[in-house]
This record gives C-alpha cells, sequence and structure tokens, in this order.
C-alpha cells in the first residue's frame, strides 16, 4: 500500500471518528445493541463503542442482548472482563436518545431491534442482502467490509480520538480481533494488524489466556461426538448436519474445527436449534463462504451473512420434525454440492457406521 493511499486512509478514518464523536456529543444516554447470541467480536465492539462514548464524548451507556452468550470463551469473556448487560426486554426504551447497532445492521436474519427503535449509529464488516440501513435515519454509518474485525472498527475509533482504552476493554477488542480473525490469520487487513498493535499495550494477558482456554462442560464434549459421527466427506468439501444441537454456536465451532481436517477446502455445517436450522460456512483463505452459503440456502426461508472465509445463516423451518429435518438437509446437501462442483456419490463417513 502506497504512504499516500494509507494518509488516505488516515484521514477518512479520522474524519469518520470526528462525525462519531460528534454525534455523541448531542446525546445523553447510549443503548448499544448488536446480534442476539453475541460472538466475541460483537462483544468487543460494544464494549469499546461503550468506552468511546465515555471517554472521548461523555456520554454514558447501556448494553443489552437478546439472547445468550453461548460458547464456554465468550461466557469467559464476560466473567474475567465484568462486561455488564442487561436483557433488553428489561431496559426502557425511552431512556436513551441513542441507539448503536454493532458487528450487525438493521434487517439483518440475526438481529432483534424493537419496532419503531431509531438506529443512529451502526459499525460493522458484514456484507448481507438483508442489510437495511436507511441513511435518512442512521446518523453514523461505518460499515467496512475490506476490515477482519468490528472491533477493529471501533479501536480504530479509540486511536484516532486519542483515547488510552482500559485494560479491560483493550482486552475485549483484543479478543474479539482474535476471534474474527483467527489470529489475525483470515479476514485481516493492514489496518487489523494496525489497530491490534495499538490495543497490544494496554491488554491483560493473563485473563486473555483465561479466556482463551476455559473449562468446557461434560456435554460439550457429548455433542462433539454425536457431531463428529455425523460427518461426510467429498472431494475437498466436509458436511455436517448436527440434526438437535444445543446452540447454533456448536454449528460454528464444529464448522472451525473441521477446517482443520486435511484436504479440506470448504465446510458446510448445519443444526437444528428450536425452529430454526443454523449453518456455518468455512473456507480456506481465498475462499468465498458467502457465495457457498447463499448457494447453499437458495430457495429456503432464510438469511445469511458473512466476510470472506467465514458465513453463517439461519432458515426459518414451519415444523421442527424429523422428516422436515432430513428433507431441508438433502436439499442444502444437493445445493452444496452442485455449488462446489463435487459429485455427490462419493462421501465418506467418520462415523462408527463406515463400511
Ligand atoms: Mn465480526
Amino acid at each position: 500500500m502506497t504512504t499516500s493511499l494509507l494518509a488516505k486512509l488516515a484521514q477518512t478514518g479520522a474524519a469518520r471518528t470526528e462525525l462519531l464523536r460528534d454525534l455523541l456529543r448531542t446525546r445523553q444516554r447510549l443503548l448499544v445493541l448488536t446480534h442476539n447470541n453475541p460472538d466475541p467480536d460483537s462483544l468487543g465492539g460494544a464494549v469499546g463503542l461503550q468506552e468511546f462514548a465515555r471517554l472521548a464524548a461523555g456520554v454514558d451507556s447501556k448494553l443489552a442482548i437478546t439472547g445468550k452468550i453461548l460458547r464456554a470463551e465468550n461466557q469467559a469473556m464476560v466473567r474475567e472482563l465484568g462486561i455488564e448487560m442487561d436483557r433488553l426486554d428489561t431496559v426502557k426504551l425511552a431512556d436513551f436518545d441513542c441507539v448503536a447497532l454493532v458487528d450487525t445492521q438493521p434487517g439483518f436474519g440475526h438481529t432483534f431491534v424493537p419496532a419503531g427503535t431509531t438506529v443512529d449509529i451502526v459499525i460493522d464488516h458484514h456484507v448481507c442482502d438483508d442489510a437495511a440501513i436507511d441513511p435518512d435515519v442512521t446518523a453514523f454509518v461505518d460499515v467496512r467490509p475490506d476490515v477482519g474485525a468490528t472491533s477493529s472498527i471501533v479501536a480504530g475509533h479509540l486511536l484516532n480520538a486519542g483515547v488510552v482504552p482500559s485494560t479491560r476493554a483493550a482486552t475485549a477488542l483484543a479478543y474479539g480481533i482474535r476471534t474474527d480473525t483467527a489470529d489475525l490469520s483470515r479476514n485481516v487487513s493492514d489496518f487489523d494488524v494496525q489497530v491490534f498493535e495499538f490495543l497490544s499495550h494496554h491488554i491483560d494477558r493473563q485473563r486473555l489466556a483465561a479466556i482463551t482456554n476455559p473449562n468446557l462442560p461434560v456435554a460439550y464434549f457429548r455433542t462433539l461426538k454425536d457431531a463428529l459421527s455425523k460427518v461426510r466427506l467429498y472431494d475437498g468439501l466436509t458436511l455436517c448436519s448436527l440434526g438437535r444441537t444445543p446452540s447454533a454456536e456448536m454449528v460454528a465451532e464444529v464448522a472451525d474445527l473441521l477446517l482443520r481436517m486435511e484436504g479440506t477446502r470448504a465446510v458446510f455445517c448445519g443444526g437444528l436449534v428450536g425452529q430454526s436450522y443454523y449453518v456455518s460456512v468455512r473456507t480456506q483463505p481465498g475462499g468465498d463462504a458467502w457465495s457457498l452459503i447463499k448457494a447453499g440456502i437458495e430457495g429456503e426461508d432464510g438469511s445469511c451473512g458473512g466476510h470472506g472465509s467465514v458465513a453463517g445463516g439461519s432458515i426459518t423451518l414451519e415444523s421442527a420434525d424429523s422428516r422436515t429435518l432430513r428433507r431441508l438437509e438433502r436439499r442444502l446437501e444437493r445445493n452444496v454440492l452442485k455449488a462446489m462442483g463435487v459429485s455427490g456419490a462419493n462421501a465418506v463417513k467418520l462415523g462408527e457406521d463406515d463400511d
């Protein structure tokens, strides 16, 4: 990248930061929302934005969520860093005169914004056909699909504003960047690396280690064993339908794990939680996970989003009986095999019923 382009990018970034600060300074109280079951990048971005609002603009804020913190690492992140959040249905919306959406956008399937809520700030890095930002309503939009993590975008605003982040916020942002970029190895831009370096001086390394390797419940290993028995290997493509599973996070986690299998170019993984069938797609670096997930769920009542080699989505089923599930799995499999140009004839199983 040339020096002049870098200077221009920095300038644009600084101008954006000014806009965000100026907007917040006209408000009294900020409500930060994210996707329903927040992942580390959304939590990091949320905590970072709260820090920005407080230190750069003198604005108090609250973080509210709709779903649950599911993955053991994410629960450890909340515990270790003392991240406070309320359930959205217990929050009095009238108490807030500013609403921000972080790591997601209005209209995304896994995101709940109460009807009639004006979203003032959107900070995100996803591309998704369902994005429904109304520029006449949302005063500040900072969506950068070329950046690896929303936490990076938020950390960039702290950096531009000359704010020294607290250890807590820096650790949250850094962990957000690490998880979305697989330790700065996947979907990573120069910008991600630059802000990570900035944060690294303020990180609590002990807590970061505790977050990265938490204890896991026995049920986790049971689910994993079950998932592995359902893996099907095609030429370069690994499919896994977990059937009924405790959480969408487990689907993502199994997808991450399977991508590490030798010879795997892409993973398409799904699982039913309630009436929703969650899908996680992973490809090797340079692959296009979003196109693959779109092709996979085509024709279904679903929504999806992604960036680079990572994508996720969900499909709403009219009924969650096993026959409906099996039929859906067959349709998805057919679509994915077609999209990958892979023959469906030679699937190999990992499971015990392998011959
Ligand atoms: Mn993210």
